[in-house]
């Protein structure tokens, strides 16, 4: 056995043994569920002076905390009381939503905010139990409950919950989250990204209300080797869930089927029919897929559908399909910041739609839950991704621990979306024997969960033996993904836009070729001739000429340039063009076309 093999064989044994928060709560969209959005109460602490006391020991570990610390949310007990704080009197801040586009002071903060909000709740049935669920929150979350620690959640942009039921009061409960965005060099992303590092709570935040024993999770998908079976499972919550029957129906499938838990609480779920009507681009048709244990219901609307590769084509259902696609990021087009609506996920996939598109890279971090459900209704394909980008600490297992959390945790929430068809596992990655182990691991892990979806990741390309007039992909993660993808800026970071035309692609890996960027900045409403730099000409011409060039690979399937909107990011400076903004976008952050995106429809409109 090679060197390389015994290690990756070595993580994965360490690794096995630790997962994500095992008790995610899925499809919290169809259930019981109060909204915990709205104004919150919030101090800016960047010394963390809430969080320790002056010997720099964290409040949460002494057994007498003492009034300073802020998760106990303290009141002077009397006039002579020193408290030196109080979250009634401070300002409050909008939840969901990034602090730094909400408050100018906090504009490039980074660091640690407390947030703090009150509620009066009654279950409808005292049996029951209650959830926090929060949808996203940047960076890392410690959350308390009523004086209490319920736990701490790392990485800003997948859900995570914690049961309030035993300390969940009718009246006065308090909810302090401490959100930390400082960046790391060991986190994932880490010190160095090309997007903005929005703060805070930034996905909805709400309570979820549950039987003794409900159904927390289910995989239920199109058996990739049998398309007339539906294949999964089902798992239960509770103290009561083994030998427990589960009812499953599809009625526009007439389905009705019982399913009976394992000591788990864990049953899986085979169902045959010889009508299903697939999940498709141009039909995204929504079976309602109604769990019910003991009386309780619980819906989904679940598309069905294969996707495979085969030699260097892609196929849905088993057709060859050629993904028209756009990168995103999650910006809101509707009031900047981070975006978290329906609305702002609604107006970038219509984009997306008009622009031709079948196809979108969520890039480069999971987006919020809308964006998936939308698309399934719309019938767009999805990427979506890690955020694993640039120079990661390879060799740092906690990063790889991270990592393969934040990994399972967009996988546990989204698995049961038709239109998510590729998971990514990383972006422009500086190929090493320590970053060929990680990936192969995230690789690994993300098959053995998930073996209905295809894999890929941006990988970046190369001189051909030398020779820079001829370009390949020599990187040994190529022969781990399904799908070969890679990032190319001919024509803007090398060389002018002419230089397309003097290149040629030789890939030798026999897989499907999805370009994952391309493209060129212009700062919309600036017209000059085509070569000069961020005109709307300039851009437009490299669109032109990469689309020809592109034709000269032969295994393309397809590509999402590089990017449907402007989006903000600290290291574009350059005055009266950039202004902290990316201006590779199609769209101007204000929503005005730039010639490019024209390109770009005309050729999507006229492919088949
Ligand atoms: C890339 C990165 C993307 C950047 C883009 C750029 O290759 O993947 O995150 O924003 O280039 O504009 O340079």
């Amino acid at each position: 056995m090679s060197k390389i093999k015994i290690s990756i064989l070595f993580i994965i044994v360490l690794f096995s043994e630790l997962t994500a928060q095992e008790n995610l709560i899925i499809n919290t969209y169809n259930r019981a569920t109060k909204s915990l959005n709205g104004q919150w109460n919030y101090i800016v602490d960047p010394y963390e002076n809430g969080f320790y006391n002056y010997r720099y020991e964290p409040f949460e570990n002494q057994a007498e905390p003492g009034s300073g610390a802020f998760f106990l949310n303290s009141k002077p007990k009397d006039k002579t009381d020193l408290v030196e704080y109080d979250f009634d009197l401070t300002d409050s801040i909008t939840v969901p939503s990034d602090w730094n586009t909400q408050k100018e002071n906090l504009y490039y903060y980074e660091g640690t905010v407390w947030y703090k909000k009150s509620f009066n709740y009654v279950k409808t049935n005292q049996s029951n139990r209650v959830f926090v669920y929060f949808e996203a929150a940047n960076y890392q979350s410690d959350v308390y409950f009523n004086g209490k620690k319920l736990g701490t959640h790392i990485g800003g942009f997948t859900p995570f919950n914690f049961e309030v039921t035993d300390l969940l009061k009718e009246s006065d409960n308090f909810l302090v989250v401490k959100v930390d965005n400082k960046r790391k060099k060991e986190a994932v992303p880490t010190l160095n990204t090309d997007w903005f590092n929005y703060g805070g709570i930034t996905r909805d935040v709400k309570l979820v209300e549950t039987s003794a024993n409900f159904i927390q999770d289910y995989f239920v998908q199109l058996n990739p080797a049998n398309n007339q079976q539906i294949k999964g499972f089902v798992k239960l919550n509770g103290k009561e869930i083994s030998e427990k029957e589960i009812l499953i129906s599809i009625p526009a499938l007439k389905i009705k089927t019982k399913v009976i838990t394992n000591k788990e609480g864990v049953a899986t779920i085979e169902i045959n029919s010889k009508k299903i009507k697939y999940w498709s681009t141009s039909d995204p048709y929504l079976y309602d897929v109604v769990f019910n244990v003991n009386g309780n219901e619980l819906k989904d609307q679940i598309g069905f559908r294969t996707i495979k590769t085969s030699g260097q084509e892609i196929h849905l259902n088993d057709q060859k399909i050629f993904l028209k696609g756009i990168s995103i990021h999650e910006e809101s087009p509707i009031r900047g910041g981070r975006g978290y609506s329906v609305e702002d996920a609604q107006q970038l996939l219509n984009w997306a739609k008009e622009l031709g598109c079948n196809y979108v890279r969520l890039a480069h971090y999971p987006h919020n839950e809308h964006m998936v459900r939308l698309a399934d209704k719309m019938g767009m394909l999805v990427w979506e991704e890690n955020p694993v980008y640039w120079t990661i600490s390879w060799g740092n297992k906690d990063t790889y621990k991270n990592a393969e959390n934040q990994l399972t945790e967009v996988i546990n929430r989204d698995k049961n979306r038709a239109s998510v068809i590729i998971w990514s596992m990383a972006n422009e990655t500086p190929t090493s024997e320590a970053r060929n182990i990680f990936l192969t691991n995230l690789a690994s892990h993300t098959r053995a969960i998930d073996p209905t979806r295809l894999i890929s990741a941006a990988l970046e390309q190369t001189d051909y033996q030398g020779n820079p007039g001829i370009r390949t992909i020599h990187d040994d993660f190529a022969d781990v993904v399904d799908i070969l993808s890679f990032n190319q800026y001919v024509g803007w970071y090398d060389g002018l836009p002419e230089k397309c035309g003097q290149i040629s692609w030789k890939i030798t890996q026999n897989k499907p070729v999805l370009i994952s960027e391309f493209g060129a900045g212009a700062k919309v409403g600036l017209h000059g001739d085509k070569l000069t730099r961020w005109t709307e000409e300039f851009q437009e011409d490299v669109y032109v000429q990469t689309l020809k060039m592109l034709e000269g690979i032969e295994q393309l399937q397809g590509f999402s340039p590089w990017v449907l909107v402007d989006f903000k990011s600290p290291r574009r400076v350059l005055p009266k063009i950039q202004d902290g903004y990316n201006r590779k976008g199609l769209i101007s952050e204000d929503g005005q076309k730039k010639k490019a995106f024209f390109v770009l429809k005309n050729f999507y409109d006229s492919k088949n």
